[in-house]
């Protein structure tokens, strides 16, 4: 359970590094107007909404809008499991950013987006040049985003500044079962601890820092 983990897929990555190349070249031009969204599914208690900030559970398909052909799947791509990732931060494409906003666990959603909001000019892999892209998504879970200083004080149970991954892991828990949700697996939220530590301890020390948790929100405080 200490080995990196292993779900963190190809396209997550990818996905990060393709967007942060982009953001730097190309000077956005798309718009959230250009983002197309169709509700497939949508659960009868879709109360709890995304936004940004959020922490994010989903499997989601990638195609080629010009003939259909997949590029992606995170369902048979690295052992099927669904991604984690913070919403509205740049971890995910753009336009995914953009479409994956207002839903509700167990919702499903076709998004479409151009090129600008997704791999740009340049394409990437299996994805052509000034490809408008067709996602399909499905959110297993949303909970309150561990990227503000409000849920670092929260999830600082002993209040000495640094989180460990004990406090990280009952932080979820609570979130979690708030709600009423069935209690998960230990597993479930281990993922989730190795998952945030993965991408916040940036020195490895099994600790995170204020200055390490805040180190995506370039665009708050
Ligand atoms: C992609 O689109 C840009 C802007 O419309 C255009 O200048 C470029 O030639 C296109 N590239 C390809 C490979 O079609
Ligand atoms: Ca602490
Ligand atoms: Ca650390």
């Amino acid at each position: 359970m200490m080995m990196l983990p292993k779900f963190l897929g190809f396209c997550l990555f990818l996905c990060i590094h393709i967007y942060n190349v982009i953001v730097d070249v190309t000077v956005a031009v798309a718009t959230i107007d250009d983002v197309k969204i169709e509700v497939l599914f949508t659960p009868d208690d879709c109360v709890k909404k995304s936004k940004k900030g959020d922490l994010m559970n989903a499997h989601y398909d990638g195609y080629l809008a010009e003939d259909g052909t997949q590029f992606y799947c995170s369902r048979s791509d690295k052992a099927g499991h669904p991604q984690w990732f913070v919403l509205g931060v740049g971890q995910i494409i753009k336009g995914l950013d953009i479409g994956m906003n207002g839903m509700c666990a167990g919702e499903k959603r076709k998004v479409t987006v151009p090129p600008e909001l997704a791999f740009g000019e340049k394409g990437k892999g299996p994805v052509p040049p000034n490809a408008t892209l067709v996602f399909e998504v499905e959110v297993y879970s949303v909970s309150k985003g561990p990227r503000s200083l409000e849920s670092f004080r929260d999830i600082d149970l002993d209040d000495d500044k640094v989180l460990t991954r004990e406090e990280v892991r009952f932080y979820f828990k609570v979130e979690y079962e708030r709600d009423g949700s069935k209690p998960r697996e230990d597993s479930f939220y281990e993922r989730m601890v190795n998952d945030v530590f993965q991408k916040s301890d940036h020195d490895r020390d099994g600790l995170i820092t204020l200055k390490e948790y805040n180190i995506y929100e370039h665009d708050e405080l």
